[in-house]
């Protein structure tokens, strides 16, 4: 039977909106909703409203004094700590509501899958990944990553894989997780002494009950598409066959992108559309089919986000687009009237999807050699 795929939409996620010229901006979901849907990738798909996360949901992860300070700092905003009110994460009118309906979010899609409603389930609106226990960073105020597989974990699941393929480590999953072994999280970025938040170093492997069940793998400044997915098929696939996890998580930011302003990875369209289709293929062969999509940063809104994302919600609908597809010009029209950057005119960059000398098939060929080695070594 083919997947059944849930995509959690409202447009009320449009208002997490830090301040008016901050670089997450939520027109890039508003063009993503509108490229996919003009491309027939949505045609059909009912989309699930969320309601915000309760308290009891996001204390799985967050202290309450944290919330108490997120819900007033609007009205109180002198001193109000917890990382809230500076340029990273302005507070802003609405911010706890903003913030707990995309915790909530990525809580009602993990729900579809573990009430069998979904196999796949996607919260672009989500991967907010950098929001601490008390605290918040790097543009995130809830965890919503952890906050739904703290939720997954609270059902009974015995283990999730986190993968994040956000160019920004993923430290708040990562910190969530660090001493426990139902959790293994798997982070590739670009390399900590070169990008905030300056962690995700190999030697953060996890500690107690969790060690060996935190991943990271760092990525010199100036990798591309083919450096990026070999670094991803050594190491990616055998660790999720070895757990066996029963649902895998996904963060997919797409500020891996060589004209993302924030980040000086170098990868293409193409090559995101690679990995999610890796991403994909892992989930089915480890997970059982179960996959929880989460988008997370990515900041050439115009340019990148849309068409990457576009891509990302296609492959969890197995309705691939076709790289070679034109942009619609009702879109092109519409983004056009919004900013003066040169658009795309296509779904590609033009870069050769198969990456690697070895051909179209280097994914299926590396793993499963890597695979082949892993179980003559540990039989
Ligand atoms: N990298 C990066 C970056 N860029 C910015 C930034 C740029 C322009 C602005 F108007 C405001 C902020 N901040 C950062 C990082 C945080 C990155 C968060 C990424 C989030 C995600 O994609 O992973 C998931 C959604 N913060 C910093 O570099 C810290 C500062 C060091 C930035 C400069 N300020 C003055 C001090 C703090
Ligand atoms: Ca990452
Ligand atoms: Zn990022």
């Amino acid at each position: 039977m083919s997947p059944r795929t849930s995509v959690v939409w409202t447009p009320d996620f449009l208002s997490y909106q830090l301040s008016d010229d901050h670089p997450l901006n939520p027109v890039r979901l508003d063009l993503t909703m509108r490229l996919a849907t003009q491309l027939g990738v949505l045609d059909g798909v009912e989309t699930l409203a969320p309601e915000p996360a309760t308290d009891e949901d996001l204390t799985r992860v967050h202290t309450p004094s944290y919330l108490t300070a997120v819900r007033s700092a609007p009205h109180e905003p002198w001193g109000v700590g917890h990382g809230l009110g500076t340029d990273d994460n302005p507070i802003f009118l609405g911010m706890h509501e903003a913030s707990a309906l995309i915790a909530g979010g990525s809580v009602l899609a993990a729900r579809a899958i573990a009430e069998g409603r979904a196999d796949r389930a996607v919260n672009l609106a989500g991967g907010l990944h950098h929001a601490m226990a008390d605290r918040a960073a790097g543009f995130c105020v809830y965890n919503d990553c952890s906050v739904a597989i703290a939720w997954l974990l609270e059902q009974g699941y015995e283990r999730i894989a986190y993968v994040d393929v956000d160019v920004h480590h993923g430290d708040g999953v990562q910190a969530a997780f660090y001493d426990d072994p139902r959790v293994m999280t798997i982070s590739m970025h670009q390399h900590p002494l070169t990008l905030w938040p300056g962690t995700g170093w190999p030697g953060e492997y996890g500690k107690g009950d969790g060690a060996g069940y935190a991943v990271n793998v760092p990525l010199p400044p100036g990798t591309g598409d083919a450096g990026w997915l070999r670094a991803f098929h050594a190491v990616v696939p055998s660790l999720l066959e070895s757990f066996r996890p029963q649902v895998l998580v996904t963060e997919c930011g797409a500020d891996t992108h060589s004209d993302d302003p924030l980040a000086n990875l170098e990868l293409s369209i193409d090559g995101q559309r690679a990995i999610y289709h890796s991403l994909r293929d892992l989930a089915e062969r480890t997970a059982g089919g179960k996959w929880l999509v989460l988008g997370g940063g990515g900041y050439s809104l115009f340019r990148v986000v849309p068409r990457s994302w576009t891509h990302l919600l296609a492959t969890a609908l197995d309705r691939d687009v076709d790289p070679a597809r034109p942009l619609p010009a009702d879109w092109v029209a519409h983004a056009a009237g919004l900013t003066r950057h040169p658009l795309p005119t296509a779904m590609t960059d033009g870069h050769d999807p198969s990456f690697t000398p070895w051909g179209d098939d280097v994914a299926e060929r590396v793993d499963s050699a890597i695979l082949e080695t892993r179980r003559a070594v540990f039989p």
